[in-house]
């Protein structure tokens, strides 16, 4: 009998945390240490992506827009890079390293902005009832030292111009989601230094 050929499985790994938590830094960090390992690793991020994710990152970063339409506009560039990107490089058994995706916008939508975690998950179910990253690694850090790092990074887009309150709500939600699935989420103290934050990630990166 001939045996049956199992594909090596992919793995989606996420970083999620307020802007400047540092996840961007550790990110390409962990990226070099899987391809070191022999992995075919894809690196991208949300929104973003594909070309037409990418456009519409460029729209919501920067156009004014209805709090609706921000949230459909997340979840229409999300379809987009989980149909041409995501979902065919998990199959053929790449892993996956994602600058942020869904757990986003369960924070800045749904809490940030207030509009609550049911609408995020009804869009959720519409849009990747079957998919949810294998890991998540969150960057925690108090919304005042993060817009400290930021402003000595690089001028606000839309998000970034928000006030402390707004990123409390964020961190509130990111906490709420962590604590619900300890199994996927990784919480990291991002107040840490950059050496001790980098050992943490390694340290809990999947085998
Ligand atoms: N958004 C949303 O609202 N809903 C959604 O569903 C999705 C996104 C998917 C774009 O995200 C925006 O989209 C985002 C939320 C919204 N809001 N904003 N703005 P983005 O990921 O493209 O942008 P970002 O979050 O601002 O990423 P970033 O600038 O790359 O920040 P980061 O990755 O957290 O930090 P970093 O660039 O790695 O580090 C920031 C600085 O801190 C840098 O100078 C580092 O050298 C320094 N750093 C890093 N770690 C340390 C430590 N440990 N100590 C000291 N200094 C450090």
């Amino acid at each position: 009998m001939t045996p049956t050929k199992i594909a090596a499985p992919g793995r989606f790994i996420t970083f999620e945390g307020i802007d400047g938590a540092g996840k961007s830094t550790h990110l390409a960090a962990t990226v070099a240490r899987l391809r070191a390992r022999g992995l075919e690793v894809v690196e991208t991020r949300e929104p973003g992506g594909t070309a037409l994710a990418e456009r519409l990152r460029g729209l919501l970063l920067h156009e004014a827009m209805s709090l609706q339409t921000e949230l459909l506009l997340m979840f229409a560039a999300r379809q987009d890079h989980l149909d041409h990107l995501i979902r065919p490089a998990l199959a053929r058994g790449a892993w996956v390293v994602c600058d942020r995706f869904t757990d986003s916008t369960y924070a800045y939508q749904g809490a940030g902005r207030q509009m609550g975690a049911e609408v995020v998950a009804r869009l959720e179910a519409l849009v990747h009832p079957d998919l949810q990253p294998d890991q998540t690694f969150y960057f925690d850090l108090p919304p005042a030292l993060a817009a400290a790092r930021r402003a000595q990074a690089r001028a606000a887009d839309r998000f970034e111009a928000e006030d402390l309150a707004f990123f409390e709500r964020v961190r509130g939600g990111y906490l709420q989601r962590a604590q619900a699935d300890p199994r996927r989420f990784v919480i990291i103290d991002a107040a840490a230094p950059i050496e001790v934050v980098a050992t943490a990630v390694a340290t809990g990166l999947l085998p």
